[in-house]
């Protein structure tokens, strides 16, 4: 039931930390993955790490903060690689100011990564699967942020908490497509974009109180939960955000 084996993914943040951690255990379960990252250096190094567990992955460079531009990229990977059993949406940044300190530009370049991205391109991957009568998964990566809120995180936090939503929306628009929706909400991982929090020993040591089991997460903490969702074995699974956050909501 938990066998992925000639399934084909896109990993969109693919190159590093939990979208890294994602592609990884996919490939690791035998999928073959193709990596969307704007930096195609990081994009290089994390495919030659791939390529070492399966030769067949691949990388393609593409900004998501061009939304409008989205359909075409699809449509030429399409033309490429064929359909994807498999999306993963994992993109996002996160600008760390106080709202009324946030520019309409800085508001935007979030929305539109984090959130706008993320649903012209897997509309555009659900209209693929449609169009072929091609069942698939979907996991989307959200955030503690989508269900409280810490000081700076406003933008994220507004679009985590509606990708939360989009969810839900996707699952029960492309249930009878047998195309499945669910969410993954990490807590505090260490990653890229929480470098400046972790090296932040009075933050880290917050984060580390605050969290009941102590640590913080590695991307590889989130990477299985990804294969379980896109496995036979959450068949009947959709519409819903399980969070890996060692213990972070359950407490006060
Ligand atoms: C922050 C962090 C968080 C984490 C993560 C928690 O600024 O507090 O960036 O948002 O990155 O999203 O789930």
């Amino acid at each position: 039931m938990f066998d992925l084996k000639g399934k084909k993914a896109l990993v969109t943040g693919g190159n590093s930390g939990i979208g890294f951690g994602i592609a990884k255990a996919l490939v690791q379960a035998g999928v073959t993955v193709v990596i969307v990252g704007k930096d195609n250096k990081k994009n290089k190094n994390a495919i030659s790490e791939l390529k070492k567990i399966n030769g067949t992955c691949n990388a393609v460079q593409f900004d998501l903060q061009n939304c409008r531009k989205i359909p075409a990229f699809f449509k030429s990977l399409l033309v490429k690689s064929g359909t994807f059993d498999i999306l993963i949406n994992c993109a996002g940044i996160t600008v760390r100011k106080r709202a009324d300190l946030l520019s309409i530009d800085e508001w935007e370049k979030v929305i539109a990564v984090n959130l706008t991205s993320c649903f012209v391109l897997t509309t555009q991957w659900a209209k693929s699967l449609i169009k072929k009568n091609q069942s698939g998964s979907c996991v989307i990566v959200l955030s503690l942020m989508s269900e409280v809120a810490r000081p700076t995180t406003s933008a994220y936090g507004a679009s985590k908490a509606a990708l939360k939503q989009l969810v839900r929306s996707f699952a029960v628009d492309w249930g009878r497509f047998n195309i499945r929706v669910n969410g993954i909400s990490p807590g505090y991982i260490k990653t890229e974009l929480t470098e400046p929090l972790y090296t932040d020993s009075e933050f880290s040591a917050w984060v580390m109180k605050r969290t009941p089991l102590g640590r913080w997460g590695t991307p590889e903490d989130i990477g299985p939960l990804a294969v379980f969702l896109c496995s036979d074995a959450a068949s009947f699974i959709t519409g819903h955000t399980v969070f890996v956050d060692g213990g972070f909501l359950a407490s006060l």
